[in-house]
């Protein structure tokens, strides 16, 4: 059976004030029936995990480096995540791919980067509009699919976000209909390349405008155990209910 995971990405927002929002977060939910996960920018990571120590909240990066150490300045190691107190850490996330180029290669090596950091990768995978109109969402999900996540994947090191890139941030999210599309050809495809056991027991999200008035609806679909939530993860009042209706 899945844990359902409620994941917040908070992305460049947040200074020491918002950690006050990740304590109202621990408070409401001592003791929690899902996972629960933060991911803050790197400044306030270290923190958030000594804040989050011994409470049901995990602390996640945002982004690593492929490598685990070197002259890359500015960029951050998985291990170096580890060390801060991070279990997960989102790799792929449609803003990586577009703001920084980012390929599904490349996405692949940090993947592998997080697993030998023992850190649980969230592979973030979706279509742009223009993709889905032209009807190739399931082509570009299948593309992703193959080259963003390892080999060495399993059940316990890897969560799957779809989040189609035209409902990021736009408060537009695709019907139930097509999020249970691409989150069944999801599974099959993971069944297939990995097996039954690995295939089933992989986590996947949906992510893209996710707020508490449409959350219900969206973890009503079979296939989607739990989201990936951003601007609505900032506040623990917008959060909580989130978690709640998972
Ligand atoms: C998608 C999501 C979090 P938002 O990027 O990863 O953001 O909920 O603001 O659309």
């Amino acid at each position: 059976m899945r844990r359902k995971l409620a994941a917040g990405n908070w992305k460049m927002n947040g200074t020491r004030a918002a950690l006050l929002e990740l304590q109202a977060v621990i408070s409401a939910h001592a003791d929690p029936s899902v996972n629960i996960l933060i991911c803050p920018p790197a400044t306030l990571l270290r923190e958030a995990a000594i804040l989050a120590e011994g409470s049901a909240i995990s602390i996640g990066g945002q982004d690593c480096h492929a490598e685990v150490s070197g002259a890359h300045t500015g960029d951050i190691s998985a291990a170096m995540l580890a060390d801060a107190g991070a279990s997960h850490v989102i790799l792929g996330h449609s803003e990586r791919r577009e703001n920084h180029e980012e390929s599904s290669d490349l996405v692949r090596a940090k993947a592998r980067a997080a697993h030998a950091a023992n850190l649980i990768a969230v592979i973030c995978m979706g279509e742009s509009l223009a993709e889905r109109e032209a009807a190739n969402t399931l082509d570009i999900i299948a593309g992703q699919l193959a080259s963003s996540i390892p080999d060495a994947t399993n059940a316990g090191n890897t969560v799957i976000a779809y989040e189609p890139i035209w409902a990021i941030g736009t408060g537009l999210t695709p019907t139930v209909e097509q999020i249970d599309e691409v989150h069944d050809f999801i599974r099959q495809s993971l069944i297939a390349r990995f097996g039954p056991e690995i295939g089933d027991g992989i986590p996947l999200l949906y992510g893209g405008s996710v707020k508490p008035g449409n959350a219900a609806e969206i973890f009503a679909t079979d296939n989607v155990d739990g989201a990936l939530v951003g601007g609505a993860s900032l506040k623990q009042s917008d959060f909580s209910p989130i978690i709640n209706a998972l």
